[in-house]
């Protein structure tokens, strides 16, 4: 019996040693100590042996009970903080790695020349306004003396969407629907910016591009505040010695018109191939707000005046820039992007 105690003690511990998981060593702590289990069997088996005999082995075998549940015990410790050091390892982070680059954004050109061109006219009391992209004819042209026959309205220059509506081909009918609003207010003093739609697509133009149209209406607007509020405009922009040049010009909704010229940026009144040796560069159209365009949006034009002008905004950025290709805006080309941070 004693010897049967023995093997089961140097078998037990061997098992419990090499055991490897917490589930394995409760499979063992099961075969050897539970209801079933090899020691509890031999125990039962004590009635077999020489009653002098019986307190000893009891004696012993409830020792190695104890033992063994100690062993085990302390073994599941082990285990159990094994697989603790395992779980943090696999969480370790090391600290002294180097972030990833973060890659921030920038502004685009056209956004940039946007704001730069807002912020000037913001400063001389002008609001900005906006109206949508999808317009009538009546306030994309009608409302503007730009009469039923006329080229402008051709579907061939202009994205139709349906009869009566198309894709705005300028911002003046964002001021159109402003004056309706403030009529009969005064003063009027607006800038409209925003996306316009022609059908035109090749190097020197794209179907979508930005337009900044201005607005100023009161009882006495004269030419000439039209040719300071711009000269004030091109010096800010294009810096304090610039000059502006005015020539005659025709558009429906402006009576007189005119056409603005700066001084060529490149060679500054010299003559150059940018300015195809005149020395001046067109930016900008504008005129007296003609007096039937006042009367349909709710002015009377024998009490009020006003001035109006647009400019293409790429055209702006390129001449700003010395950008040479227009469809370098609209290409997301990280490399000319990155140029302008
Ligand atoms: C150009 C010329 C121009 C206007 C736009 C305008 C707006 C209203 C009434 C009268 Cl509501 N005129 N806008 C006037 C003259 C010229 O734009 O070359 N734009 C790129």
């Amino acid at each position: 019996m004693i010897d049967k105690l023995k093997e089961l003690e140097k078998e037990a511990r061997s098992k419990i040693e090499a055991a490897s998981d917490l589930d394995q060593l409760k499979e063992i702590k099961v075969g050897v100590l539970g209801k079933k289990g090899a020691l509890t069997a031999l125990l039962r088996s004590l009635g077999n042996v020489a009653p002098e005999e019986r307190p000893i082995i009891g004696q012993k075998a409830n020792a190695l009970r104890e033992e063994l549940e100690l062993t085990i015990e302390r073994k599941e410790q082990s285990l159990r903080d094994a697989l603790k050091a395992g779980q943090w390892e696999k969480e370790r982070i090391d600290v002294t790695l180097p972030g990833r680059p973060v890659q921030i954004g920038q502004k685009h050109p056209l956004t940039m020349i946007m704001e730069e061109i807002k912020e000037i006219f913001i400063g001389l009391g002008f609001q900005v306004v906006h109206g949508p992209d999808i317009e009538s004819e009546y306030y994309n042209f009608e409302a503007l003396n730009i009469p039923a026959e006329h080229p402008a309205r051709d579907m061939q220059d202009s994205f139709y969407i349906s009869s009566g509506f198309l894709l705005r081909t300028h911002t003046s009918p964002v001021q159109i629907r402003t004056m309706e609003k403030l009529a009969p207010k005064l003063p009027v003093r607006i800038i409209a910016p925003g996306k316009v739609y022609r059908r035109d697509d090749d190097a020197t133009h794209s179907p979508m591009f930005h337009q900044v149209e201005g607005l100023a209406i009161d009882t006495d607007i004269s030419f000439a505040d039209l040719k300071g509020t711009l000269l004030l405009f091109v010096r800010e922009m294009f810096g304090h010695g610039q000059k502006i040049r005015l020539r005659p010009s025709f558009f429906p909704f402006t009576e007189p018109s005119a056409e603005v010229d700066i001084l060529c940026i490149m060679c500054c009144g010299e003559g150059c191939r940018v300015c195809s040796y005149t020395g001046w560069l067109e930016i900008l159209g504008a005129g007296m707000v003609h007096p039937r365009v006042l009367e349909g949006s709710g002015y009377n034009p024998r009490e009020v005046t006003g001035f109006a002008f647009g400019m293409g905004v790429e055209r702006i950025a390129m001449l700003k820039y010395g950008i040479g290709d227009l469809r370098l805006f609209f290409s997301n080309d990280l490399r000319f992007l990155k140029q302008f941070d």
